[in-house]
């Protein structure tokens, strides 16, 4: 069978194709993983229409019903956010979900792949996995980053959280060959706050640069992706303190509960909403909103070129 009969696409981004407008995917975990409902379905209409009053069209990427689904209708993001059940997939679980016909909510590594397949070049979403602590034990880095040397999407984030080793990561995506740009900032941001010690390589003070170092990539035939590192905005950062104490609080339940593999990203992201009493849930919101413009800009300039 061709890939096209895997792919099913929404009709506006059909429409979009079709008229070569610029197209911005979006993940699925963030919604059925990342944040509880009805926050993730508000958040993931509104950031949908961010992405179109800048100027691009929104893919939100799902698996559902044997097909990987290409823009989502109000009613599947509704299924995203309240079904039991509903598989996270990463590049692993992919062929079964589809194979299967479960729901399943796309990872950045699997959302990446969707988008690659579909055609789109830019990904807007919250946080990227990463090197999780505790890497020299557990050997835990997440599969997106190996995603991101091979899939030539290039994916704007508010960087990672410090659930990760954000040392050993950026360390990982420089031997991958992966250019992290930080989009009016010369450190990697570290999701809560805009800012953190460790330097980048690459800064980039418009969205037009962006727009050219990806096209030049491509050019290249440069294989793999582009990640943006977008703080947010500071009028939403959270305390560093804080934000890093309840983390580690987060990590030593995880630890006691013995909690492994896919599921401890999810679980430090439902513990941290907890412990912050909605606050971190908040500020994720409006890191991701800020995302969403930067991209929908990127992806415009893009297309002009
Ligand atoms: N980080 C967040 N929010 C998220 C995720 C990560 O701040 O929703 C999700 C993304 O879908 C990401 C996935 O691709 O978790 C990474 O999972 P893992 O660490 O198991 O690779
Ligand atoms: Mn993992």
């Amino acid at each position: 069978m061709n890939l096209n009969a895997y792919l099913e696409f929404s009709p506006e981004v059909e429409a979009a194709k079709a008229a070569g407008k610029p197209i911005v995917a979006l993940e699925s975990t963030i919604i059925s993983h990342g944040m509880p409902y009805p926050q993730n379905v508000e958040m993931a209409k509104t950031v949908e229409q961010i992405i179109r009053d800048n100027g691009a069209v929104p893919a939100t990427i799902a698996i559902m019903d044997g097909k990987y689904k290409i823009g989502l209708s109000e009613a599947d993001l509704e299924r995203l956010a309240t079904e039991k059940n509903v598989a996270k997939v990463s590049r692993r679980d992919l062929a079964e979900i589809i194979a299967t016909k479960r729901i399943g909510a796309t990872t950045v590594a699997t959302t990446m792949i969707g988008a690659a397949f579909a055609g789109i070049k830019f990904f807007v979403t919250g946080g990227i996995g990463g090197v999780h602590r505790g890497y020299e034990e557990t050997m835990d880095v997440s599969a997106d980053l190996e995603e991101l040397a091979q899939t030539s999407v290039t994916v704007i984030c508010a960087g990672a959280k410090s659930i990760l080793d954000l040392p050993r990561t950026l360390e990982y995506l420089e031997t991958k060959g992966v250019p992290v740009v930080g989009y009016k900032t010369d450190v990697l941001p570290a999701f809560f706050t805009g800012t953190s010690p460790y330097k980048l390589n690459t800064t980039a003070d418009s969205v037009e640069t962006i727009a050219a170092i990806v096209k030049t990539s491509d050019d290249l035939g440069l294989k793999g992706g582009v990640l943006v590192a977008n703080p947010i905005p500071k009028e939403h950062e959270l305390d560093a303190d804080y934000i890093d104490s309840i983390i580690e609080n987060a990590i030593a339940e995880a630890e006691v509960k013995g909690i492994v593999g896919k599921d401890i990203t999810p679980f430090l992201l439902s513990k941290i909403v907890e412990l912050t009493d909605g606050k971190s849930l908040k500020a994720n919101i409006q890191l991701v909103y800020n995302n969403a413009k930067v991209g929908a800009q990127i992806a415009t300039s893009y297309n002009s070129l």
